[in-house]
């Protein structure tokens, strides 16, 4: 079932019915109308078929390093409780089969925000830092200035991660392409405003944090601005209650804790769907990216969740995530914006080490479910990540997809559904999932798929086989790059799916010609500059597709 060439959507619960389908009183009650007064009728009809469907309102909740088992509709034998992620679930649609693009954070929003392969940009591996400059190339079509230029208000909630143009102190420099180094974290004059961040690529407001929770400077930013200086330097611990181990030590605000970071961001998501709830209703919609800093480290549930789980922090901090998710939903049924508003909730990558596998393991939970790996990893366990889809008016409750799609996909689904077309030179590697949404895919929506870890290593999925052009990880999974058992193993990796989901037996050497078929297609889709249907397009920098004894950054997160 899980890796079948995914195929139409299954109804889970036949029972529930969403309103694309009339339910028999109300079409009984038409028929009687009709016979009354057919003409009445007969215009209502004319008038339901002609009018376009309102753009529906779209949240986009992404949340950080949340595995795939951590959710506990997608993983039955998971232990923690995610209430409100499994009613969204239910009230909708949720796959098994998305990636993210990349195994880590930065690369997999730049695949969100541009529908664009993240490895075609100057970042070939690892992660930026808070200081760096942007990465979304100044022209390119972001979906947020897609929805805007389509009469959306788009907001950004949370932690960006995508670089933004700090002014530096005079002489002074940071890091472009990977984190600042501990000398750097002065090198910025944070009073002065921010260029170039998430408002110079199509959102009309901004409120979160520059990148990850343990990245400097700690402090909001709203629009161009710290909203409080960072006049004192701080560090927290990487996992609440654990002596060893802390965020990178830097500028902060005087009274920024990472355990406020969670509730503020929630608060202020829930204050935009109220602020925007009347112009949405007056046929204004708006477009809510909330990319939450949780359950990334610091790992610091607030003290109401503190032991809540029975487990260990990590899983008391997916809870109140999930927590948090239900009081933004609930604000949209408070509005009464639910019916017309598609939600998705996702995470950027796999589950990260930090959570602590094994104390979860001993408790029985796996937040990797049934996947090899974890964050950073070119298995599954690094991109395979929840996917859960909820819209009343269109979306079929009680549902489920097994297409394969990536994260990039939201761009091309977003245009889709608001009727419009992108350029040539956007949304490269974006497939629209809308036929998947609306059950009316017949057969898999992609050609085939691209993975990426955090050390640049490649793999490309197609119907059961996944092709990894590494011997290793290319994460932090053992075997781990440039270790003497990994160069002791073949040069590539092929695993049929269909038959081993846990990425355990290495069929390379029986099946050549599956290795070359989808060699070729990589390299098809790299000297293309894109893996749709388009005018051939330039990537950033040459692209080598295969890594050698290239050791994962330790630290990066
Ligand atoms: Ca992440």
């Amino acid at each position: 079932m899980r890796n079948s060439a995914l195929t139409e959507r299954r109804s889970i619960k036949p029972a529930i019915r969403n309103l694309w389908v009339a339910p028999p009183h109300f079409l009984a009650k038409l028929s009687r109308v009709k016979t009354l007064f057919p003409a009445l009728a007969l215009a209502l009809f004319a008038a339901t078929a002609l009018a376009a469907p309102a753009k529906p309102n779209i949240i986009y909740i992404l949340c950080d390093d949340l595995g795939y088992g951590d959710v506990k509709c997608l993983n039955p034998q998971g232990k923690i409780p995610t209430p409100h992620l499994d009613k969204l679930a239910a009230a909708g649609m949720y796959f098994t089969d998305v990636h993210s693009s990349s195994s880590v954070c930065s690369p997999t929003r730049y695949g969100i925000m541009t529908g664009r392969y993240n490895w075609r940009t100057k970042l070939q591996s690892g992660v930026l830092g808070g200081l760096s400059p942007r990465l979304i190339e100044p022209g390119r079509l972001t979906v947020a200035q897609l929805l805007k230029n389509n009469g959306y208000h788009t907001a950004a909630i949370g932690k960006w991660h995508l670089g933004m143009d700090w002014v530096k102190k005079e002489g002074k420099t940071v890091a472009e392409l990977n984190v600042e180094s501990a000398d750097q974290i002065h090198n910025v004059d944070y009073a002065q405003p921010i260029k170039n961040g998430p408002n110079a690529v199509g959102f009309d407001y901004y409120y979160g944090i520059s990148a990850s929770l343990d990245m400097v400077p700690y402090t909001f930013i709203e629009n161009d601005r710290v909203t409080k200086l960072p006049t004192v330097d701080k560090d927290f611990p990487m996992f609440l209650g654990r002596a060893q181990g802390k965020c990178r030590l830097g500028p902060a605000a005087p009274d920024f804790e990472v355990e406020d970071v969670l509730p503020t961001l929630t608060t202020k998501a829930i204050g935009y769907v109220k602020s925007r709830a009347a112009e949405a209703k007056a046929g204004k919609p708006f477009f809510l990216y909330l990319p939450l800093a949780s359950p990334h480290t610091p790992i610091a549930p607030t003290k109401e969740w503190q032991g809540k789980s029975g487990l260990n922090h990590y899983a008391d901090f997916v809870m109140q995530t999930d927590a948090a998710i239900g009081q933004l939903l609930a604000e949209l049924d408070k509005q009464a914006l639910a019916e017309n508003t598609l939600v998705i909730v996702t995470s950027d990558n796999g589950c990260s080490p930090q959570a602590d596998f094994p104390a979860l393991l001993a408790k029985g939970h796996n937040p990797s479910y049934e996947f090899r790996g974890h964050k950073a990893d070119i298995f599954d366990g690094g991109h395979r990540v929840p996917f859960l889809v909820r819209w009343p008016a269109r979306v079929k409750a009680g549902t489920l997809s097994q297409q394969l799609l990536c994260l990039t996909d939201f761009m091309a689904t977003a245009a889709e559904i608001i009727g419009a077309k992108t350029p040539d030179n956007a949304a490269e590697d974006s497939v629209s999932f809308l036929p998947a949404l609306l059950g009316t895919a017949k057969a898999s929506l992609r050609e085939a798929l691209v993975h990426h870890s955090i050390n640049g290593s490649f793999a490309i999925r197609q119907g059961n086989w996944k092709l990894a052009l590494c011997r290793e990880s290319g994460g932090w999974s053992d075997p781990r790059p440039g270790t003497p058992k990994a160069t002791a193993l073949p040069p590539v990796q092929l695993f049929d799916l269909d038959k081993d989901i846990g990425e355990q037996i290495n069929v390379q050497d029986k099946h050549p010609e599956v290795v070359a078929r989808l060699t070729k297609l990589l390299e098809k889709y790299v000297a293309d500059g894109r893996s749709t249907p388009g005018t051939p397009q330039q990537n950033a920098v040459p692209v080598q597709l295969v890594k050698t004894a290239k050791a994962a950054p330790a630290k990066a997160k």
